[in-house]
């Protein structure tokens, strides 16, 4: 592939320089993909978001052939809490809380099974994993010293949720000024209608915020 390539995005085109550019796998863990984890005690359905593993598969794959910086992230606690605010410990009524023994361990707790990726987008040896506490990638991590480090300018950006760690880390890469690229069928949402006003709220106003292309323009521009 050439250095260069023209994704066909939304609102408008956009042209990459793929050395300078990363692909971020946002929070593709069990404990929102799978019954269970964090996810389903907050009320949620969790098989909504299985649609966005294929489409997060075929980039990822095309990530790797072609030698493209992988950062995968994952939203979870340490085992004491201390870096759970209070705020998101008790909030809701969720069945069960942050840090309480679920079947796939504590929920959203590092080190447990449910915090971890799901088997089908595993990183491989090599590829960077950011444990992060909140819903933005760049809070509280070392993402963006990462991201300089590797001359990293835009980023493809595909996950879940759409409108909850997506917006949220696209929003903080927005400012920080990465040229972002967010894979619609790689982003899912328990709430279909969330997801398709997430996908809108980004590349409304000339890309407020990014672009967004299905993942078939993505793998062309990479191929
Ligand atoms: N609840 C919900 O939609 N999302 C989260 O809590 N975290 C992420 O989006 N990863």
């Amino acid at each position: 592939a050439s250095a260069t390539a023209t994704i066909t995005a939304e609102p408008e085109p956009i042209t990459l320089d793929l050395a300078a550019t990363a692909l971020v796998i946002i929070d593709m863990q069990r404990d929102f993909m799978e019954p269970g984890g964090f996810g389903e005690t907050l009320g949620n359905d969790v098989s909504q978001l299985a649609r966005a593993v294929a489409p997060i598969a075929n980039v990822l794959a095309a990530a790797r052939d072609m030698g493209m910086l992988v950062v995968h992230t994952r939203e979870g606690h340490k085992p004491d809490l201390s870096d759970a605010p209070p705020a998101k410990v008790e909030r809701g009524a969720p069945s069960l809380r942050i840090g309480d023994p679920g079947p796939m361990g504590r929920i959203l707790i590092r080190g447990e099974p449910g915090h971890d990726i799901i088997p089908a987008l595993y990183p491989a040896e090599g590829e960077v994993v950011i444990d992060k506490p909140g819903k933005g990638a760049f809070y509280a991590t070392e993402l963006g010293n990462i991201l300089k480090q590797h001359g990293i300018a835009n980023l493809l950006v595909c996950g879940v949720t759409t409108e909850v760690c997506v917006n949220t880390t696209v929003r903080e890469a927005n400012d920080r000024g990465y040229r972002c690229v967010v894979i619609s069928d790689g982003c899912a949402s328990y709430f279909p209608e969330f997801h398709e006003m997430g996908l809108r709220m980004i590349k409304a106003q000339g890309g407020i915020f990014g672009w967004v292309a299905p993942s078939a323009a993505v793998l062309e521009a990479m191929s």
